[in-house]
């Protein structure tokens, strides 16, 4: 390849080399890495229009071609305004906190890059769909709050399946929206990870976080378990970032019956916060469940103890939540989360665009102008189109969910989850059995990763026909999926007020004398991960040397990190692709460009695909211009 280059390179071939060309002519490696990084495209081409992309594989395709989303104009050589960014830059957190405290207007979040998809879309927005509205928001939307664009299910959805460095899309979109604060949903001690990890490696992740530009980290565990939320949020304060501390709202504020999620609970774990040194109180409503009158309260008696501002963030699953957010506004609530007009609604946000609506010319008017939420939603309208073997076949609101209490993350998740064991016709079953497992465990929080436990054990007992009964029968064997033994020894931490101790002593098949696991926090048990060890092992499994930031990829994902080396090194970097065409293949006469460097773009067209003998397909592509032939051998 390298001598093919120095033989065609102009010089060459007019003669004029000397024993020093090759130094002399860096544009040669250049043009060999960029010939090469053509190759790889071409082969990922050529197999996902033989084969399919896997990741769509028996899901219903959308109509091609797929219309270009309506992208709103803007000037991006005009500088961003100064943002909320800037603000946390000259106040710090703490005086940041304070001048939360002394807005009028109530503060917005946008969620669609991150919470929205990830509960509409099973996570599979692709950077390629965030960069071209990215200057827009730093122009025309910088009065938000923040864009809630990170962390969460986003970080592994993109190693493991959409091929991407999540690393990447921070860096890209901040390079591009310089001014608002970005905000990241970290899983306390389970980092972006569904374990608990040593309190090194989540130290090692927020601090690499922060330096690649998260300001915001909305903290939380998985059983509102303060005590194992403080290694993350000590983490978030040393690095200087904004500490949100959330609590996790479960149950219901008002039901007398169930007396353990009341308005005391709330207080002593926001206290609990406060110590811990939060800057501002989350109340993260991740199943859509917090009713208007509960908030309402909520929010008054947080910011009555605890001074601190407050954050309201909730699911749209019922269809009222709306009224939540707007009741928490009127309760005095500093900021809340909503999702543009597209990407809003059922699972995912309520209308961000709408409460704006509800709350112009009002003291609480959040001050965002209508056109341009209008010009961006718009746009994530046709991006959302891109995705439709991801949506669910959820159509409309369900007050069910006061009933199973699952998260918006999860519920349309767990249906796919459902579907593929064979279970899509017992659905009702199988929420009914989450909220039997609920009350099984003890009544905990659920969210990931403890909602996937409820979830993994809720699906085997409608597999197997179990009833809650047969579950704490003492004389009936039961094999409980491994995550539920996990989650009794406590790996994940234990809720306040522990787990039951009759199904705990079943779970972990104790013997009369024994007792069960007394609380104690995981990361006291993990040691701590040699770094640079580490590293040296991931390295020799990726093959290249790694950065901190693919680092903590492999400390969270060490198996999908590497896959995720080995995809890059066969096919080089594929996130840049235009997403119907990474979904669906390229399509015959279809100009693809492809931006490989800032303003160098390959552009290829698929011309034909024939057979080449029995073995293989040939494909036939135009790149820059020039013929390129491509073989995929015939799978099976
Ligand atoms: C996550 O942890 O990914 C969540 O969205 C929890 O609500
Ligand atoms: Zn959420």
């Amino acid at each position: 390849q390298f001598l093919e280059n120095v033989i065609n390179h102009p010089k060459f071939a007019s003669g004029e080399v000397t024993t020093r060309f090759i130094e002399q002519t860096p544009e040669l490696l250049a043009f060999a890495a960029r010939r090469d990084r053509a190759t790889k495209l071409l082969r990922f081409l050529g197999e996902i229009s033989v084969d399919g992309n896997p990741e769509v594989r028996g899901r219903e395709l959308p109509a091609l071609p797929l219309p270009k989303p309506v992208l709103p104009r803007v000037d991006d050589e005009l500088p961003p305004p100064p943002g909320t960014r800037q603000l946390l830059q000259q106040l710090g957190p703490r005086r940041f906190a304070d001048w939360m405290l002394a807005q009028q207007r109530v503060l917005m979040t946008d969620t669609t890059m991150r919470d929205a998809h990830q509960s509409l879309l099973a996570t599979r927005m692709r950077t390629a769909d965030m960069l071209p509205i990215a200057p827009y928001y730093a122009r025309e939307l910088s009065g938000l709050f923040s864009l809630e664009c990170w962390g969460g299910a986003t970080f592994d959805v993109a190693l493991r399946f959409l091929k991407e460095d999540p690393w990447e899309r921070l860096a890209l979109l901040r390079a591009r929206v310089p001014n608002v604060l970005f905000q990241m949903l970290l899983r306390g001690s389970n980092a972006v990870g569904y374990t608990n990890y040593a309190d090194n490696v989540v130290q090692h992740f927020v601090r690499t976080a922060a330096r690649e530009g998260v300001d915001l980290f909305r903290v939380f565990d998985s059983l509102n378990w303060v005590e194992n939320m403080r290694v993350a949020i000590d983490a978030v304060l040393a690095n200087g970032g904004l500490c949100e501390g959330a609590i996790c709202y479960s149950g219901d504020l008002f039901d007398a019956a169930r007396p353990k999620y009341g308005i005391g609970y709330y207080l002593k774990t926001a206290r609990e916060l406060q110590k811990a040194g939060v800057h501002v109180l989350g109340i993260k409503d991740m199943a859509g469940i917090c009713r208007p009158r509960a908030v309402a309260a909520l929010v008054k008696a947080l910011k009555e103890e605890t001074g601190l501002p407050v954050h309201f963030h909730t699911h749209d699953t019922s269809g009222a939540a709306a009224a939540s957010v707007l009741a928490a506004i009127d309760a005095g609530c500093d900021a809340v989360d909503g999702a543009l007009d597209a990407m809003s609604g059922l699972t995912s946000q309520p209308n961000l665009s709408a409460i704006a609506a509800a709350l112009a010319g009002t003291e609480r008017d959040p001050g965002l102008p209508a056109e341009a939420l209008n010009a961006a939603s718009t746009y994530w309208e046709g991006v959302r189109r891109f995705y439709s073997p991801f949506e669910s076949e959820i159509r409309s609101g369900t007050a069910d969910v006061y009933r199973h209490e699952m998260p918006g993350g999860q519920y349309t998740n767990l249906r796919e989850q459902a579907r593929s064991l064979g279970l899509a016709h017992r659905w009702s079953e199988v929420s009914r059995a989450y909220a039997d497992v609920n009350r099984l465990f003890g009544d905990i929080v659920k969210v990931t990763p403890t909602s996937k436990v409820v979830g993994d054990m809720a699906l085997m007992m409608v597999a197997q026909d179990l009833t809650p009964a047969d579950v704490q029968d003492p004389a009936r064997e039961i094999a409980f999926p491994a995550s539920v033994v996990s989650l009794f020894r406590g790996e994940l931490g234990f809720p306040p007020d522990g787990f039951p101790e009759a199904l705990s002593r079943k779970i972990l098949k104790l013997a009369p004398e024994a007792q069960p696991p007394q609380a104690y926090r995981p990361g006291d048990r993990l040691p701590p991960v040699d770094l640079e060890a580490a590293r040296a092992q991931a390295e020799r499994e990726c093959g290249e040397p790694l950065d901190e930031r693919a680092l903590a990829s492999w400390l969270m994902y060490p198996k999908v990190a590497r896959e995720f080396c080995e995809h890059r090194r066969r096919y080089g970097e594929v996130s840049m692709l235009p997403t119907p065409v990474f979904f669906y293949g390229p399509q015959p006469q279809q100009e693809i460009a492809v931006e490989i460097d800032p303003g160098k773009s390959l552009l290829v067209m698929l011309q034909s695909v024939s057979a080449d003998g029995d073995a293989a397909h040939k494909l036939q592509f135009e790149l820059n211009g020039q013929a390129r032939t491509v073989r995929v051998p015939r799978a099976g």
